[in-house]
């Protein structure tokens, strides 16, 4: 006779089989995209306890539903350099699910970006939003447009014939960009003035990350940073650990780095190490992080000029070796798959406590499991760096009741955000039996709510 455990185990076995025939589709329907691949690898490896205990889930082909996006759209970007010379790029959106809000998630302006990118980006976007608690969907989009070297009114022509485009899609009940990698307040002021004179009309809520003085969020800029350090923060206490005195490793420094740098620091840790994609610079007396500021946030100049102002300071070529500097807190903040296996172990050996990823998918697969068989705790990026999306449906909601809240309220908000991600990770951990395991947790919670409501509003 078979036993309920029998019975469990054969369940188990069935799901796992549904989840990877999802997985091998994936793999058919989109050749080649490695990124999206993974993202979704790991969020449908997760998933095999809720879809055992809620049939339902499976009835209603939410995962095949989840997993393709409403649409992709990609799009020609002409621009004029100043030089005369016509330049062709490609813009993307991917408008992935909208079951709980408006699609919502940066652009990227990277050489690097594709299909896959945006891909990755906007499913892992699904869920984070949903994490949240705040009313938006997942979307994401950007250009293989790069930066790098362009001037002021090149960058502006840029982001004024993106938005010729990228206008027809968006609105403030439909999709809601904001900023990512290569995409910061003056990106988006570019792209707010020419949505503006295109629809003859000032929609506030259609962009977020917008400047303070015309509907900007006070605590924005600070949001994705500040939000990493207190969730890690928050798994930390949970572990009888805290920042103080603890040394850190941040990776990058650009928008997501300069802010968890600022808020570690103000938690009483020493981060004595930051990169850019050139390299590292390592500063045992502890970074400097006004030198940062003004390299990266005013000169826009590579990292190695820290040593211009600090001769003690050490500057290494090459960005993944900021991985071998000895620390207990590890973040990784610059972009995906920057720690791998190797970095992993060796961060173990050099006794690191905790990793949190404010980067998307900064980990590689290998290396979460390698942190997680040797207990380190892991913060995963769905999670830890939500509380730059969640401070921009902060900024929708002020600029729907036409508001400006103080600092306070925001960051107090933000605060109480990060705590209820970690609370309610912890706990779908451990009602699906993988106790600590806050990878599955954060997947977990993000999924039901948004798989919640697409049964209630029916197949679409
Ligand atoms: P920024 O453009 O401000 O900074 C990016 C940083 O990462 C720079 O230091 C950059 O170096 C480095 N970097 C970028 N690409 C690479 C690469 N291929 N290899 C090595 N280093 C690289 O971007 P953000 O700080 O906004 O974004 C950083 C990460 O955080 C991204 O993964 C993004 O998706 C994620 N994120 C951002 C949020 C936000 O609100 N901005 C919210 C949640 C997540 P260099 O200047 O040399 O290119
Ligand atoms: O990855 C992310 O969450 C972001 N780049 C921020 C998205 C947003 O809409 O604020």
């Amino acid at each position: 006779m078979k036993t309920m455990e029998d019975v469990q185990q054969t369940k188990q076995e069935n799901v796992q089989a549904y989840v990877e025939r999802i997985m091998k589709i994936i793999e058919k329907r989109n050749p080649n995209e490695v990124e999206f691949h993974q993202a979704a690898k790991e969020v449908l490896d997760s998933l095999v306890p809720v879809l055992v205990k809620h049939p339902e889930y499976i009835d209603h082909a939410i995962v095949e539903r989840m997993v393709e996006p409403d649409r992709l759209l990609t799009f020609r970007v002409p621009w004029v350099d100043d030089q005369g010379r016509v330049k062709v790029n490609r813009g993307f959106r991917v408008q992935f699910n909208n079951a709980i809000g408006p699609y919502k998630g940066g652009l990227r302006f990277h050489p690097s970006v594709n299909a896959s990118i945006i891909k990755f980006l906007g499913f892992e976007q699904i869920f984070k939003n949903s994490l949240t608690g705040q009313p938006i969907g997942g979307g994401k989009g950007g250009s293989d447009f790069d930066p790098k070297g362009k001037s002021d009114l090149e960058i502006m022509r840029f982001c004024q014939s993106f938005m010729n485009e990228l206008a027809n899609h968006i609105g403030p009940d439909v999709d809601v960009p904001a900023g990512d990698i290569g995409v910061g307040a003056r990106e988006i002021g570019y792209m707010f003035g020419q949505y503006k004179k295109l629809r003859g009309a000032y929609e506030a809520g259609v962009l977020t990350g917008k400047g303070l003085g015309y509907g900007g969020s006070l605590g924005r800029k600070e949001a994705t940073g500040y939000g990493t350090v207190y969730f890690v923060d928050e798994m930390l206490k949970d572990n009888g650990l805290s920042f103080k005195d603890k040394t850190v490793v941040v990776s990058g420094s650009g928008n997501v780095s300069i802010y968890a740098i600022e808020k570690a620091t103000e938690l009483g840790a020493k981060v004595i190490a930051c990169s850019d994609s050139s390299g590292y610079i390592y500063d045992a007396n502890g970074i400097d992080l006004e030198t940062i500021k003004q390299l990266k946030e005013v000169e826009n100049k590579r990292i190695y000029h820290y040593l211009d102002h600090h001769p003690n300071a050490l500057y290494m070529e090459g960005c993944a070796g900021i991985w071998s500097l000895p620390c207990d807190i590890a973040l990784p903040c610059a972009t995906q798959n920057e720690l791998d296996e190797q970095s992993a172990n060796m961060l173990i050996e050099n006794g690191v406590k905790a990793v949190g990823e404010g980067a998307n998918m900064p980990t590689t697969l290998d290396a979460i499991h390698t942190f997680m068989d040797n207990d380190v705790l892991f913060a995963p990026a769905k999670a830890a760096n939500a509380g730059g999306v969640a401070v921009s449906a902060l900024e929708m909601a002020q600029n729907s009741a036409r508001l400006a809240w103080t600092v306070e309220e925001v960051d107090g908000k933000l605060k109480q955000i990060m705590k209820n991600i970690y609370q309610d990770s912890v706990q779908a951990s451990e009602e699906y039996g993988v106790a600590g395991n806050l990878v599955t947790g954060a997947n977990i919670a993000g999924f039901k709510k948004v798989a919640d409501a697409m049964i209630a509003q029916g197949v679409n």
